[in-house]
């Protein structure tokens, strides 16, 4: 059974968006005879895309899997999405792989994204392997982009394994550095093995020799026979090629065309011979939920079972979709098992594997194993799943910050509860989003990525549960506060005829620090106000304080001081204090020298170095205040303080600026005042609003 798992391969396939990620795995499912029939991202028919968001915008949304058998190993593949608005299921499901395949586009080169999918493999340890794709393309640059990504990349650096032969249309296959042979492709993706071209000779002679070195490296006992001057044989190079992969030491660069079919026989071998199985990862560390201590399992089928669930996928009718990754022990085609997050004992009746959109049902599986099993009661993404006498909780990644926010809305009217519960429904399987109710502004917002990411779950929410919704701007939760320090009086009195009312009290209205909220203090002396109705004047401060002067915004950031009063025996009561109180307070605003605040946000760009220019000019225009600029590998980082009212909707301004290559994270920092002129326009518009 170990022999399984050793010849068991996870692959993630990352890159930036348009990398040809889909097109390479189609390739490969189909070389290896898992399909019959090879697909098109243009035509809407690969293996790996077919939600219908993903049809319509010819992009990957959600990871897809699949799985082929060759040379008696089993391979899952992970074709992760590479754009900006879906990279948080790129990184949770990168966890569920032994390594990553980074695709790059021969053309476009190292982008953003294509660095963040490396910085997760980072955080997860990952190894990785370079496939340099789109070589066929006009204006394709092998070398450029090698240079790039060693700039760029430096843990593990890449070391070249392959060369390409002829460029652009001429792109005909590529000389193996190893085994010092030149592949060349038919149409079909046939690949001759044959001599170096002699053009070619010379340099492929250099580069052996440098990968060698690297290679070498990798291995101490190696490196000492190679400077002594020892050939090292070919066992040997294999050996250290693998080690130093799967140890993180290099990143091995091969190239080809996903769409001419070049190259991809002997990326699909790199995976079988120098890509990690289960069992070259170290053990994965996690906790016993009862005494918090260490505790570790290993990929051994005869350890207890334990796995942590990296997705869920959420269908109306079939239900609710988990998949998890197996860590150790076995587990059956049914059964039950614990989870360790929610405390609860789970039971399934099917164990299953994901082929592209079809599940097909398996007898059991080993250590390393990607499954999945539908309705389960409790598991969500994150949860840990384990043997209910062994118990242990891992901890898994985070998905990433969301970036902007919508005000989501029926559009018939009646539809809002089933818009809230099909989003409850959709945040199972989409972690990236998050639904608030507004208290003070009342709207369901709804936050993600990007634009795309709110439209695409719009679309999702139509055509899986059958409701319509409506996006709109959200209202941005402005505030108020005074900036003077007065003493007023509040006085209720009504004593007409029956049992009447009366309160009176004196209140001194003071602002305080940003951020220190609300603050009363009794200074009542000598009983002016009895014991009893003193809460009373509270509450009725902190009732209007609710509603401020200005616009209805609430007001904070104030001390009240309540230092005097009167009541009448028999008219006082909590009532009239709470309205004496409310009284004060609204007289106290309006003479204190009210003012808006806004929320300001902490934004923090990354983008290629020429477009600063445009995007600093474009901060500047929007009232944001740089706090500090760094580089990060050939990006600028930019942090900033922006006010939230002009950056509801920036993804889509720094796409356009940046031709998609920037991004950003954005983060609630502090409420300021808004400039006076400013505040007044919006209080109008606000007040035009309400009429
Ligand atoms: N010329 C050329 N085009 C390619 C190649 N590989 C992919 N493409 C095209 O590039 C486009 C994007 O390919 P995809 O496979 O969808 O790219 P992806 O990396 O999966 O993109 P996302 O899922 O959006 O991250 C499609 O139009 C493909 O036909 C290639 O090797 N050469
Ligand atoms: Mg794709």
């Amino acid at each position: 059974m170990t022999e399984i798992v050793e010849k068991l391969r996870n692959i993630a396939i990352v890159g930036h968006g348009n990398a040809g990620k889909t097109s390479l795995t189609e390739v490969m499912l189909f070389k290896a005879g898992v399909t019959n029939r090879l697909g098109r991202v243009e035509d809407g028919n690969t293996a790996t895309d077919f939600e219908p968001e993903e049809l319509k915008r010819q992009i990957s949304i959600s990871s897809g899997f699949h799985q082929y058998s060759s040379k008696k190993y089993t391979v899952n593949l992970i074709d992760t999405p590479g754009d900006q608005n879906f990279l948080s299921d790129t990184k949770l499901c990168m966890q569920a792989a032994e390594g990553i395949a980074v695709v790059i586009d021969a053309v476009d080169g190292v982008k953003v994204q294509t660095e963040q999918a490396w910085d997760f493999a980072k955080e997860f340890n990952l190894p990785c392997m370079i496939f340099v794709n789109k070589l066929d393309r006009e204006r394709a640059d092998f070398s450029r982009v090698v240079k790039d990504a060693t700039e760029i990349f430096d843990d593990p650096k890449p070391i070249i394994l392959q060369l390409p032969i002829g460029s652009e249309s001429d792109f005909r296959g590529v000389v193996d550095l190893f085994s010092m042979k030149a592949f060349l492709y038919d149409e079909s993706g046939k690949a001759t093995a044959g001599d170096i071209p002699s053009d070619m000779q010379e340099a492929a002679e250099t580069e052996r020799e440098a990968l060698i070195e690297n290679v070498a490296e990798a291995d101490d006992e190696l490196l000492e026979r190679y400077l002594e001057g020892e050939t090292l044989s070919d066992e040997d190079i294999s050996a250290a090629l693998r080690k130093g992969t799967v140890s993180r030491a290099f990143s091995p660069v091969i190239c080809g065309s996903a769409t001419n079919n070049i190259g991809v026989d002997l990326l699909m071998d790199f995976i079988l011979s120098s890509m990690p199985s289960p069992i070259d990862r170290s053990p994965r560390i996690g906790e016993d939920p009862d005494t918090g201590n260490e505790l570790e399992r290993a990929p051994d089928p005869d350890a207890p079972f334990s796995a942590f669930v990296f997705k869920t996928v959420a269908d109306p009718y079939a239900g609710r979709l988990t998949l998890f990754k197996i860590v150790s022990g076995k587990l059956g085609g049914d059964g039950t098992f614990y989870n360790t997050t929610k405390d609860a004992k789970e039971r399934f009746s099917q164990l299953l594997k994901i082929l592209g959109k079809e599940q097909k049902p398996v007898t059991g599986a080993v250590p390393g194993s990607i499954v999945a099993v539908a309705k389960l009661k409790e598991t969500t993404t994150g949860d840990t799943l384990c043997a209910d006498n062994a118990k242990i909780r891992f901890q898994c990644a985070e998905p990433l910050p969301t970036l902007i926010s919508y005000a989501i809305m029926a559009k018939d009217k009646g539809d809002e509860d089933k818009i809230f519960i099909s989003l409850t429904r959709l945040l199972e399987e989409d972690t990236a989003l998050r639904i608030d109710r507004n208290a003070e502004t009342k709207e369901i917002l709804l936050s993600g990525m990007g634009q795309v990411h709110i439209e695409v779950t719009t679309e999702k929410l139509k055509r899986k549960f059958n409701v319509q919704a409506q996006l709109k701007t959200p209202k941005v939760p402005y505030r108020e506060t005074v900036k003077k320090k007065v003493r007023v009086q509040g006085r209720h009195k009504k004593q007409t005829g029956g049992h009447g009312q009366f309160g009176d009290c004196w209140i001194q209205l003071e602002p305080l620090p940003k951020g220190q909220g609300f603050d009363f203090v009794d200074k009542i002396v000598g009983g002016s106000i009895p014991r009893q109705y003193i809460p009373a004047v509270e509450k009725g401060v902190i009732e209007a304080s609710q509603r401020g002067v200005l616009a209805g915004f609430p007001c904070v950031d104030f001390r009240v001081i309540l230092d005097d009063g009167s009541f009448h025996a028999v008219d006082s009561s909590e009532m009239a204090f709470k309205v004496a109180g409310s009284l004060a307070f609204k007289k106290a605003v309006e003479q204190a020298q009210p003012v808006l605040l806004e929320p300001i946000m902490e934004i923090t760009i990354i983008t290629p170095d020429e477009y600063m220019g445009d995007i600093m000019g474009d901060l500047n225009g929007k009232r944001g205040r740089v706090l500090g600029m760094d580089t990060k590998g050939k990006n600028q980082v930019i942090k900033a303080n922006v006010p939230m009212s002009e950056f509801l909707t920036y993804a889509p301004d720094l796409r356009s600026m940046t031709g998609g290559r920037g991004m950003f994270f954005i983060e609630f920092s502090h409420y300021d005042e808004v400039p006076a002129q400013l505040a007044e326009k919006i209080v109008e518009e606000i007040k035009a609003s309400k009429e």
